[in-house]
């Protein structure tokens, strides 16, 4: 047994917030994540879970005062934090991206030469800007960045994009994307022996219900003259489980398919002659 829990943190009230406990809950890892707590015990794992503003994670890991975290890709660059990726979580999907007003006249990174950009994520502008030897007055701030163009704060901004519907609203447009970002969690170099076997366990988890996102279970019935064709279409983890059916020349076949395509392949096999074809989702899948 370990001597302590471990710790995670995750972001208290934000864009990664629900996403996270619902992985965590996915996990079969149940605590009470009641509004406005702090810090919360799980009761059936060794879990202890810190309720953080998300630019605060990196540094509470890097301290030690949490194990591991989940946080975006881009807080942790801004942050240049080096702490290790153990897994990409597949949420929190976007781009830091630089955009300007539409019809500006500008139309890529080069002809920001002197301009005047506003952004939450200075450190990591200046790098790009830098790289491609340009000369530009970044204005650093903390929030409501799609605005600073409308109100002649500056001439462009770049800020953190997922639908785009932000840009557009303020008539605003993307010219260039610095980096590509998901919630990812990110975990201590050393960590203490117990807390480690701890942290695989969760990692182990994680992996079962991320694969288990990508993926559908499936079973129908088919005549057994069709087997061969069904089989090949649904291949699954090793190959089809294939049981005889009650009525004679009719067999139930179960196997595992992707959830991204899975409508094509659903379709091909009702036209190759299966039926009674029932699409299940899987909690956790461990291959
Ligand atoms: O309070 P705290 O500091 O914890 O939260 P926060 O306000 O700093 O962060 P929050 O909750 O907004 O975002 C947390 C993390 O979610 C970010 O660090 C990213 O990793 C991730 N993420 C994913 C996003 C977005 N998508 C996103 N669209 N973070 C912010 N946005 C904002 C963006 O800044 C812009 O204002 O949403 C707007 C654009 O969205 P679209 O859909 O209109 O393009
Ligand atoms: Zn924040």
């Amino acid at each position: 047994m370990s001597s302590r829990n471990l710790k995670i943190a995750v972001q208290r009230s934000g864009r990664l917030s629900e996403a996270t406990i619902g992985l965590l809950k996915k996990c079969d890892i149940g605590f009470d994540n009641g509004h406005g707590k702090l810090r919360s015990r799980a009761f059936n794992f060794p879990l202890e879970i810190l309720f953080l503003r998300d630019d605060d994670i990196p540094r509470y890991v890097e301290d030690g005062v949490a194990d591991c975290g989940v946080v975006g890709e881009n807080v942790l660059a801004e942050a240049e934090s080096k702490l290790p990726v153990a897994e990409k979580l597949g949420f929190g999907q976007c781009r830091l991206a630089i955009a300007v007003p539409r019809g500006s006249g500008i139309a890529r990174a080069s002809d920001l030469d002197r301009k005047r950009i506003a952004t939450s994520y200075p450190r990591l502008l200046s790098k790009f800007l830098g790289e491609l030897g340009l000369n530009v007055d970044i204005h650093s701030i903390s929030g409501s960045v799609e605005i600073a163009p409308g109100v002649g704060l500056s001439d462009a901004i770049c800020d953190l994009v997922s639908s785009g519907s932000t840009l557009f609203s303020n008539g605003l447009e993307e010219i260039e994307t610095i980096m590509e970002s998901e919630a990812v969690l990110a975990v201590r170099p050393e960590l203490p022996e117990g807390v480690d076997r701890l942290f695989e366990s969760l990692c182990f988890r994680i992996k079962a219900v991320n694969e288990a996102r990508k993926n559908k279970y499936i079973l129908l019935n088919a005549p057994d003259n069709k087997l061969a064709e069904i089989e090949r279409l649904i291949p699954g983890m090793k190959s089809p489980t294939v049981m005889p059916l009650a009525k004679d020349g009719w067999s139930s076949i179960h196997s595992v398919i992707a959830e991204e395509s899975h409508w094509d392949v659903v379709e091909q096999l009702k036209a190759a002659g299966a039926e009674g074809i029932l699409v299940i989702s899987i909690d956790q899948m461990v291959r």
